[in-house]
């Protein structure tokens, strides 16, 4: 008789920041947890979960990844969505951790095995100014890290993405409404190419360096700061300009030589086809909360490897340890893996997710626990009760309306 699932229950939580964590119980006593996290949106998910994805799941084989999946996707019949896929991906990882504790194996072992030693990680250094930015990038070299995306407070601007109070643990959400910040493309564009010059003459040629231009430039505006940019051989310059519309990808393409990462707010790889399929961007940003979990991004991965495209999963703080755990997981199989984001989360998060992956010379490791190593705490979570919190919105000098 094949194992059953028996129940499944959706938890909300704030150690420190909100996250949404699904447990799926067996008749045979194991679980699997999946992260549900969609940073401002988390109830909706939590929602979508719990009154609508549950009950369909109860008595099913829990090692059907595959028909789970195209159940919970084409059996909406409504397709895609982010309060959607975060859901289904839930459910999709907490299958495969069930699957890889049932059969007692990590999960990267059912993806085909390690492809390599480790996986190399990027973390994230801010300031308020180039000399502030200039000594966290150090930092981050002191502690042995390969890879640093960098980001500076500009002239002329109160806040800018990306730059934070706290430096070891950023966080953009807020509690209470959304905050507002203040944007100009022309201060912006002016200040960036300093912060480069001077990290290359300060950190040398090889420490790996990357940019987050958060979706705020228009593709011409992208263009003229990725050839400045070249000088100081960026590893990527992300989210150069908004991607609904994915030809605006060509006019930057046409430009620079910079290397284009873009992804992490895209829940399909529907969202990505003109970029891979036309070779617009040599970074795939989707990871496996938002991505519809592991059953559809080692496909989306599988379709950017064709095109010459390697991954750079997002893994900011508002991806719970779960997913963390979980991508590294398919980082460490893949063939075309690139990097992955690293934003250390809280101790007050790492408690309430005691978890197998491990930190050493820049590089992550998932670890030898079987499933995606990721545990959940319930009864420490208990005690940190969900809290209404929200990104920024983000307005021109005018009091237009931008993109955060
Ligand atoms: O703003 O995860 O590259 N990382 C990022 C993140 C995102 C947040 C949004 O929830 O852009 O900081
Ligand atoms: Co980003």
């Amino acid at each position: 008789m094949a194992m059953t699932i028996r129940d499944a229950q959706v938890f909300v939580c704030s150690p420190g920041r909100n996250f949404v964590t699904l447990k799926i119980r067996t008749d045979e006593g194991i679980y699997g947890i999946g992260d549900a996290t969609l940073n401002g949106r988390e109830l909706a998910v939590a929602s979508y979960l719990s009154d609508h994805v549950v009950p369909c799941l109860i008595g099913r084989d829990p090692f059907q990844t595959e028909d789970i999946w195209q159940y919970l996707y084409r059996g909406a019949y409504w397709r895609k969505g982010p309060v959607t896929m975060t859901a289904i991906a839930a459910v999709d990882m907490a299958l495969w951790d069930i699957k890889g504790k049932a059969l007692d194996t990590p999960i990267y072992n059912l993806l085909g095995g390690p492809s390599r030693s480790g996986v190399m990680v990027y973390g994230h250094a801010n300031g308020r100014d180039i000399a502030e930015t200039v000594d966290e990038v150090a930092r981050y070299q002191a502690d042995g890290y390969l890879a640093v995306r960098a980001q500076s407070g500009v002239p002329g601007l109160p806040s800018t993405y990306g730059v934070s109070g706290d430096k070891l643990f950023y966080e953009p959400a807020a509690r209470g409404l959304p905050p507002e910040n203040v944007w100009s493309s022309e201060k912006y564009l002016l200040q960036v190419p300093k912060l480069f010059e001077r990290l290359r003459l300060t950190c040398g040629d090889d420490l790996h360096l990357l940019h987050d231009a958060h979706h705020r430039l228009k593709p011409i505006e992208a263009a003229r700061l990725g050839r400045a940019l070249e000088p100081y051989h960026l590893f990527w310059l992300e989210d150069a300009t908004p991607a609904e519309l994915q030809e605006g990808f060509r006019i930057i393409r046409q430009h620079t030589t910079t290397p284009l990462a873009v992804g992490e707010i895209f829940d399909s790889v529907w969202d990505a086809r003109t970029l891979i399929a036309e070779q617009l961007i040599d970074y795939l940003r989707m990871t496996v909360v938002h991505g519809g979990g592991i059953t559809p991004i080692v496909k989306a991965a599988a379709f950017a490897a064709m095109h010459h495209v390697q991954t750079g999963f997002h893994g900011a703080t508002d991806l719970s340890p779960v997913t963390m755990g979980t991508a590294l997981h398919v980082d460490l199989a893949i063939p075309n893996f690139g990097i992955q984001e690293y934003m250390r989360h809280t101790p007050e998060t790492d408690a309430v997710f005691p978890h197998a992956y491990t930190f050493e010379r820049g590089m992550l490791h998932p670890g030898q626990a079987p499933g995606h190593g990721v545990d959940f705490d319930e009864a420490l979570a208990a005690r940190y009760p969900y809290e209404r919190a929200y990104l920024p919105i983000n307005r021109r000098l005018d009091g237009t309306m931008w993109n955060w």
